[in-house]
């Protein structure tokens, strides 16, 4: 049996703390106090980890990380995707700057990113398609990226079991190519 260590990251609000909740099979352990932030429209905000474990048809089981959203527990970003399988980028495209929120975790994690799978996943854009996954295609090559851009709604399982899923098979064809 193998083990995968992937960690959820994205901005507060992106669905992080949900997205591992939806899908993981043991209790998960969430860190979140009562949000004291007026511009944040939630009840609560993670301000350590989240965590959660899927277990894969073939046996193999991965441990879902998710850290915190807001930069000032960005210290946690580095603890959390130390070793990390994979990565996967939350945004939430109703926030007034979709494509600088996915600068501030490109920049964040740039170092992983040379060695790291990685996704995006894109949220809300049903209610708000601004800008378009294109857009966000666009601005990942500028930095000389090309990473998987998927719309989701981080509260259906399936929606983040396909997330995890591109993500290994991302992972696989590295490591045809490596
Ligand atoms: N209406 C709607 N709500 C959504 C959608 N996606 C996520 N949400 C909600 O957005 C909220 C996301 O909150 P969290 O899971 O706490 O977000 P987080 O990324 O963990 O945030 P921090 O821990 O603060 O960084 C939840 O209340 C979800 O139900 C969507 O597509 N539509
Ligand atoms: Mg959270």
């Amino acid at each position: 049996m193998n083990e995968y260590k992937l960690v959820f990251t994205g901005t507060t609000g992106a669905g992080k703390t949900t997205a591992i909740n939806a899908i993981s099979e043991t209790a998960t352990i969430v860190t979140d106090v009562a949000n004291t932030d007026p511009t944040l429209a939630k009840a609560s905000t993670t301000v350590g980890l989240d965590f959660g474990q899927i277990n894969l048809a073939n046996g193999d089981r991965v441990r879902l990380f998710g850290t915190p959203g807001q930069s000032r527990f960005d210290f946690m970003w580095k603890i959390l995707v130390k070793d990390a399988f994979g990565l996967i980028i939350l945004i939430d495209n109703s926030r007034p700057a979709p494509l600088e929120d996915l600068e501030v975790y490109l920049n964040g994690f740039s170092h992983e990113l040379q060695t790291t799978p990685c996704v995006i996943g894109v949220g809300r854009t049903e209610a708000y398609p601004n800008p378009s996954l294109d857009d966000f295609s666009i601005k990942l090559e500028n930095q000389n990226l090309t990473l998987p851009v998927i719309p989701v709604d981080v509260r259906r399982a399936e929606d983040v079991t396909m997330l995890i899923d591109i993500l290994m098979a991302q992972a696989e064809a590295d490591l045809i190519n490596a």
